[in-house]
């Protein structure tokens, strides 16, 4: 098959999701064109099978607002035609479902199938909001298939939009766990002193994180238990995450290490990830985690209680229950066998359930079926 990829190419999961789906179908010699205004950030070297084509909006004086939608409709809609593509995959519906949808629109006649697959904040924060709402459920309408990436975010956009169930599929994220798997680090990370244990989170620091919840949480954990905090990101939350940490004198106690391309290195010598999101679709970075062997301490919040398994994996809590959260994470810092146990169990179901190789294949029965259609 010949597929348009449109989506964001930042770090953030929707895109993380796009690419090593397109990565995984041009292995299996499918045609894989990423259409976004920079490289994708987890394509950083040549593939067989993968083009990468570039939106540029002009500038122009009258354009007060660069109409980057628009010149990513012209582009979709050019390569349907020189390309020959049989399906336009767009992820994050806003505003890539709707410019993909006007680029079948502007070439009638072709055959070529759009497939919408939501997030989560295009559809929980973005998409519900009145300046969306309209052309987010038109675009989601007017796609031929629509996939959502938990059972919970299908609920969601389906109460949402008043869609027929009929309409989306959930089909789960996933990693690549050959790549994804604890690994000792080539040189040591220099994190700790003796004995301490890491706790990690990584995000975007976005209000819907929680990042105060995070170094709440960690406080007191580092009370019961010698820790440091790896904190791997950057968002508008981050000033006040370090004016937090230096109030609650925790400041020689977490790191801010900022973006980071890999983070397998700084997941293979965690111990705990924490993820108190107010709202989480999925939570990919809980699934990097587990595969790497590192237990979570969540909410209970969207689609985290079909990864995170409460008791097994990791423990779940409702979004702000700092000391329940904190109480878990303590338990399992402490208890070396419980540790093994959830480091174990959280590995073991990534690759029976997450695993590259059935979710793409989902993917691709999904496209045939809209195809034959
Ligand atoms: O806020 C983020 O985490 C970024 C956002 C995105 O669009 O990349 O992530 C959303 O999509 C990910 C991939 O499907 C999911 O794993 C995240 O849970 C989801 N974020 C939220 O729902 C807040």
């Amino acid at each position: 098959m010949k597929i348009g990829i449109v989506c964001y190419p930042s770090y953030g999961g929707s895109g993380v999701v796009a690419t090593e789906l397109g990565k995984q179908l041009a292995k299996q010699g499918h045609k894989i064109h990423f259409i976004s205004y920079e490289p994708p950030f987890r394509l950083e070297q040549y593939y067989e099978n993968i083009y990468f084509h570039q939106v540029e909006v002009p500038t122009y004086p009258l354009f007060k607002f660069p109409p980057y939608s628009l010149v990513l409709t012209n582009k979709i809609n050019e390569l349907i035609t020189e390309e020959d593509l049989d399906i336009i995959h767009a992820h994050y519906a806003i505003p890539h479902s709707l410019a993909a949808y006007l680029a079948c629109e502007i070439t009638k006649g072709t055959e070529v199938k759009l497939i919408t697959t939501l997030h989560g904040t295009d559809i929980t924060l973005v998409g519900g909001q009145s300046s969306f709402k309209n052309i987010t459920r038109f675009s989601i309408g007017a796609s031929d298939g629509v996939t959502a990436v938990s059972d919970s975010l299908r609920q969601d956009a389906i109460d949402r939009f008043d869609l027929s169930p009929k309409k989306v599929k959930r089909i789960y994220n996933f990693i690549d766990t050959t790549e994804y798997r604890r690994q000792k680090p080539e040189e040591p990370l220099q994190l700790t002193e003796g004995e301490e244990k890491i706790i990690i989170h990584i995000s975007n620091f976005r209000d819907v994180k929680n990042i105060p919840d995070v170094i709440k949480i960690f406080s007191l954990i580092n009370k019961e238990v010698s820790s440091k905090l790896v904190l791997v990101g950057d968002g508008p939350n981050r000033h006040s995450a370090k004016k937090l940490v230096d109030e609650l004198d925790l400041a020689d106690k977490v790191y801010f290490l900022g973006k980071q391309d890999n983070i397998i290195p700084l997941l293979s010598v965690s111990d705990l990830f924490l993820l108190p999101s107010e709202k989480e679709s999925f939570g990919l970075v809980a699934l990097e985690a587990m595969a790497c062997e590192v237990p979570v301490v969540a909410s209970n919040s969207g689609g985290l209680p079909e990864v995170v398994i409460d008791g097994v994996t990791g423990f779940l809590s409702d979004p702000g229950a700092i000391e329940e959260m904190a109480h878990n994470g303590i338990e399992l810092l402490e208890n070396v066998e419980l540790h093994n146990q959830f480091a174990q169990n959280a590995r073991h179901r990534v690759v029976t359930n997450f695993s590259a190789a059935e979710i793409v294949e989902e993917y691709q029965e999904y496209y045939q079926r809209l195809m034959n259609n």
